[in-house]
């Protein structure tokens, strides 16, 4: 049976579907009990399954994530991407914040400086 091979093929890749298994399983019963149409169907059923373990429509041969439905992936990478941009956003935020503050005491410092200094001229005096 089709369906047998590709499902044996697929856990010697050390990969699983219990919905392959399952619908297979049925086939067998429906077999067994002389079925043979609705078998037949169940078994290519298994087999649809068995080719694309997490049904994202990449068969497993060709999916980078045989077991996590690529979209997840995809929107997984978006969010983690737009959280990053925002915490940098946020980085940059603060340090200008902190630019602006250093700046303004320098001011401050600089007139006091300029305030004691002439205090000291008008002593000397
Ligand atoms: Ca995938």
């Amino acid at each position: 049976m089709e369906a047998e091979e590709l499902i044996s093929k697929i856990k010697a890749m050390g990969l699983s579907s219990e919905i392959a298994e399952g619908i297979l399983s049925d086939a067998k019963s429906e077999f067994s009990s002389g079925n043979y149409d609705e078998a037949s169907k169940l078994a290519e059923n298994a087999y649809t399954f068995a080719l694309d373990v997490d049904q994202d429509g990449v068969i497993n041969d060709e999916d980078f994530a045989p077991t996590i439905p690529n979209n997840y992936i995809y929107i997984g990478s978006f969010v983690m991407s737009v959280f990053l941009i925002l915490l940098l956003l946020n980085a940059y935020k603060k340090w200008q914040q902190r630019k602006i503050l250093i700046a303004e005491r320098e001011k401050k410092y600089a007139l006091e400086k300029m305030r004691l200094k002439k205090e000291i001229d008008e002593i000397l005096k």
